[in-house]
């Protein structure tokens, strides 16, 4: 088995725990200080359950206790593909305290996805729900099962586990605690959005994320009387650390889960639980927006209302200030680490034009030009960054490291930002080939690669298009063999591949060829923008015509 670690160079290492940022604090171990120091305040409010501290508490001691039992030990991985429902926390929770990793899965994943996050980080378990959302899991968990020779256990949460080991079972088990982890041992792998093909698994050490977390709560003001509500996939790092329920838990907060981020859903919650914090991506709230200037619930209790994962236009940060009053936050973040929020207490002008600042004085940014060096202040360039809670590595991904992480430690993130003189940033674009479908990230040479693999695709290249509602779609140029098929089969074939449904192409174009008439290589990520330019002029001519 290869270890996870992240490591920083000892110097900075030595900094950061001087300056108090890494304080050797464990996700298990602030778990019991809360439950000891509050026992009966709430933790989890999912439907009609609530879990006080004492009772998560004690079901984390339980688990962990049964994942030992089943023979997974420190350092392990097991897959957790669990949506907004309470075991998320005790499952998650207790792996954390047997120092066992959780490989972050999003519910939307499929086959193609899941496997790969287990045979590369060799999972020997696979935790679900039974059913969600109309999915069976379990007959995912099975297909899953077939590919991925490391997975010994299906683990299942829910009424009814099929063929599986129940989650009940193993919370039944009693005997000796497992010894607790280092601060600075990787605690779970987080999944990248990928850009140069498949996600890759991002190790957070207890140390850097909980240093996230504290730095993200005082921030967003957010303390033991707090109320987050999780109403994007929780396991997305934005709901989970920023400051999210994993902020929350670290407050001593109360977490409200929502099993939908639509208003139907969220409003309710929001005025009974009376939420003070949440987070959402843009499009998502351009509905509330809307769904709020109707009325009909008392949302006054919400604080802070977060927008993040994707680009928020001025014109909708204006209609949620109308919709809300000045609650928004700006929150420009990523797995890796590095997250930005504008201050509650900033003018509107920044809260409207900017995505604001790093959490730490020690999150270091660089802005540079196409040629590596540091561009004049207030103009655009790629936003690179090291700091107290910034990978300095993916795991087991050599290739990638080298492409994404200079000498010097700093992480390329692929985004084109400016920093205003007044220190906040704002984004300008993005330098990798990744769509960022209303925060849902896509990578362009991954579904190349699928869409490559049908018979009657010559060539593919799938670009990102502007959308109204979304910010990005995607949109799949391709050359077709004679006979073409119709663009909807290559969508179904997409699907059919086992993939997550926000990767299959919105839009196909054929074409008869990428006219690449200049002599040698044209670059993928040229050929890109071409193409999608001259779409955008094709579409922008047909519209003049109407
Ligand atoms: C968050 O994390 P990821 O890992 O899904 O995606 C990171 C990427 C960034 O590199 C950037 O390209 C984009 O998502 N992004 C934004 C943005 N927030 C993220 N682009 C423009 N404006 C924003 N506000 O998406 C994430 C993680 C933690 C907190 C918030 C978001």
């Amino acid at each position: 088995m290869i270890p996870a670690i992240q490591q920083w160079p000892s110097a900075f290492a030595e900094r950061y725990r001087a300056a108090g940022y890494w304080r050797g604090e464990t996700f298990g171990g602030i778990l019991r200080q809360r439950a000891e120091h509050r026992p009966d305040h709430t933790a989890i409010v999912e439907g009609n359950t609530r879990w006080t501290y004492a009772d998560l508490d004690a079901r984390v001691d339980a688990l962990a206790r049964g994942f030992t039992a089943l023979g997974l030990r420190r350092g392990e991985r097991v897959i957790v593909q669990l949506p907004n429902v309470a075991p998320f926390f005790s499952v998650v929770f207790g792996l954390f305290r047997a120092g066992i990793l959780p490989v972050f899965a999003l519910p939307a994943h499929r086959v193609t996805e899941i496997v790969h996050f287990a045979n590369r980080s060799q999972a020997r378990a696979y935790v679900i729900l039974d059913t969600w959302d109309g999915f069976d899991y379990r007959a995912l968990a099975a297909e899953v099962k077939e590919k991925a020779p490391t997975l010994e256990h299906v683990i299942v949460a829910g009424d009814d586990a099929g063929p599986f080991t129940p989650l009940a079972d193993i919370e039944k088990h009693e005997g000796p605690l497992p010894p607790e982890p280092a601060s600075s041992d990787v605690a779970f792998l987080q999944i990248s959005g990928g850009s140069t093909g498949l996600s890759k698994l991002i190790p957070r050490t207890h140390d850097d994320y909980i240093y996230s977390l504290r730095g993200s709560n005082d921030i967003c003001e957010l303390d033991e009387n707090g109320v987050y509500l999780g109403a994007l996939p929780i396991a997305h790092n934005f709901p989970m650390s920023s400051p999210g329920t994993f902020g929350a838990l670290y407050a001593g907060a109360t977490v409200v889960l929502s099993p939908s981020p639509s208003p139907d859903a969220v409003f309710p919650l929001i005025e009974r639980e009376k939420v003070t914090i949440t987070g959402v991506v843009p499009p998502v709230a351009l509905i509330w927006a809307d769904a709020a200037r109707s009325g009909g619930h008392d949302l006054s209790s919400l604080k802070l209302l977060q927008v993040g994962g994707a680009k928020l236009t001025p014109e909708v940060a204006r209609r949620l200030l109308d919709a809300f009053g000045p609650v928004l936050q700006q929150v420009f973040g990523m797995a890796e680490g590095l997250v930005n929020y504008t201050r509650p207490d900033d003018d509107e002008e920044v809260v409207i034009h900017t995505q604001g600042r790093p959490i730490s004085p020690d999150d270091e940014l660089l802005i540079l030009d196409d040629d590596g060096n540091p561009v004049p202040p207030g103009t655009p360039g790629h936003l690179l960054t090291r700091g107290p809670y910034t990978i300095r590595q993916y795991f087991n991904e050599p290739e990638a490291n080298a492409a994404s992480f200079t000498p010097d430690g700093f992480y390329r993130t692929g985004d084109i930002v400016l920093v205003r003189p007044d220190g906040n940033l704002v984004v300008q674009g993005r330098a990798k080939d990744q769509i960022n479908r209303g925060g849902e990230k896509v990578s362009a040479e991954e579904i190349e690669d699928h869409l490559l693999a049908h018979p009657q695709v010559f060539d593919a290249a799938v670009v990102s298009i502007p959308d109204e509602y979304l910010g990005e779609r995607t949109c799949a140029f391709i050359i077709a063999r004679s006979p073409a098929p119709k663009g909807v089969e290559l969508k179904k074939w997409v699907r059919d591949r086992g993939l997550a449904a926000f990767k299959v192409p919105d839009r196909v174009v054929f074409v008869d060829s990428f006219h690449t008439t200049a002599v040698g290589k044209v670059s993928r990520k040229d050929l890109r923008a071409t193409l999608r330019q001259r779409l955008l002029d094709a579409d922008a001519a047909e519209r003049k015509g109407e």
